[in-house]
């Protein structure tokens, strides 16, 4: 479980306005908003019957429900109820009021339990489901990476999400898709945790100190040049203990729990982190990233100024990283004031 804010909690007024939804389904959504904007105190079991249109009753078998889901909802005479404490599990309702909260609209599918976000989201895209979408588990049984890596995915601690679109563009528009998603991943994460440490390792992935804590995976359906389907998956390490790290990546990877020593709402970091695809894909697709791009990646460039070493198989680039050039390669100082460019996959090692 995580906490919501605590304190002193009274009784408050109800803010804002939020206006009843038409569609009955949401109303654990709306319930819950209302609840998450109140927080840390508590909304009445009156204002909320009047709000929803049902009787006090109503609405209390409503909470009863949403505790059941796993919720933690204080309740108080006099007073009325509290959003306390959210599931280590994601919660379909807490989820919804979180996007609205966000005002998201894009639908986000959610499993319990799946092969991997990536895969479902190209199984729906082939089924023809409009996009854009989400698609987001609580675990992943066949979570990849680049190159058929795998992703390490436990149940309850992380997240694991994917964005689906039929972007309509030239293939060349999508060269620096993934490297300002980063960019914006990384912006963000940085000023929701307040770590300042959180840093893009080129090509893909979102490190701390050295340790990687998250990784990203575009995959493009082309033809003649042309981008059919796109979906984009970001894998982070939100909650995770380090005891629970495979032996191999124990020493390599980090979580956020484990840079801050404390829980993070996974509801709401799902929420905000879909926000920043969303406008991170809009951008790129309309073009406007390129520029932005080059300004922005020595914010966060972790390998800037470090010896590495990258393979493509037949060749060896190695020297000094000096950031990226346009086209989203990796500028490497050879030493010999030449500069090389290695592009996206061509990593096989690098020594840091
Ligand atoms: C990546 O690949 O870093 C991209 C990972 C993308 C995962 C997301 S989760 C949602 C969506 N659905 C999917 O099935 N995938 C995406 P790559 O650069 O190839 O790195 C893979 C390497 O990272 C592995 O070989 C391990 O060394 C390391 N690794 C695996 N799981 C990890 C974890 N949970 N945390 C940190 N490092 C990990």
């Amino acid at each position: 479980m995580t906490k919501y804010p605590q304190g002193i909690r009274k009784a408050a007024p109800l803010k804002g306005s939020l206006s009843l939804p038409k569609d009955t389904d949401d109303l654990n959504a709306f319930l819950l908003r209302t609840l998450l904007r109140a927080s840390p105190h508590y909304v009445s079991g009156n204002a909320l019957a009047e709000k929803m249109k049902m009787s006090r009753v109503g609405v209390w078998s409503r909470v009863d429900k949403l505790r059941k889901s796993g919720l933690r909802i204080d309740a108080c005479q006099n007073r009325g109820y509290c959003i306390s404490e959210e599931p280590d599990l994601l919660n379909a309702s807490l989820v919804s009021a979180w996007k609205e909260e966000c005002g998201i609209r894009c639908p986000l599918y959610l499993s319990d339990r799946i092969d991997s976000t990536n895969s479902e989201a190209e199984r729906l895209l082939a089924q023809g489901k409009d996009a854009p979408f989400a698609v987001a588990a609580n675990r992943q049984f066949k979570g990849r990476g680049r190159l058929g890596r795998k992703w390490f995915s436990p149940e309850g601690s992380s997240l694991y999400l994917s964005l689906a679109l039929r972007p309509e563009v030239q293939a060349v528009r999508l060269r620096n898709f993934s490297l300002w998603q980063g960019v914006k991943v990384c912006r963000f994460l940085q000023a929701h945790t307040g770590v300042e440490d959180i840093e893009l390792k080129w090509p893909n992935d979102l490190v701390c100190k050295g340790l990687k804590i998250g990784g990203m995976l575009a995959e493009a359906s082309i033809d003649c040049d042309h981008v059919r389907s796109l979906v984009f998956g970001i894998g982070l390490n939100v909650n995770l203990n380090e005891e629970r790290y495979p032996v191999d990546l124990m020493g390599k990877c980090a979580s956020l729990f484990s840079i801050t020593k404390k829980k993070w709402r996974l509801h709401e970091l799902m929420a905000k982190l879909l926000q920043v695809l969303l406008e991170a894909s809009e951008e790129c697709l309309r073009g406007n990233a390129d520029s932005r791009l080059i300004e922005e990646w020595p914010r966060f460039d972790f390998l800037y100024g470090k010896r590495v070493k990258i393979g493509n198989g037949t060749k060896l680039v190695s020297g000094i990283a000096r950031g990226i050039d346009p086209s989203g390669g990796l500028r490497v100082d050879s030493g010999r004031g030449q500069i090389q460019i290695a592009h996206a996959g061509e990593i096989e090692f690098s020594s840091l």
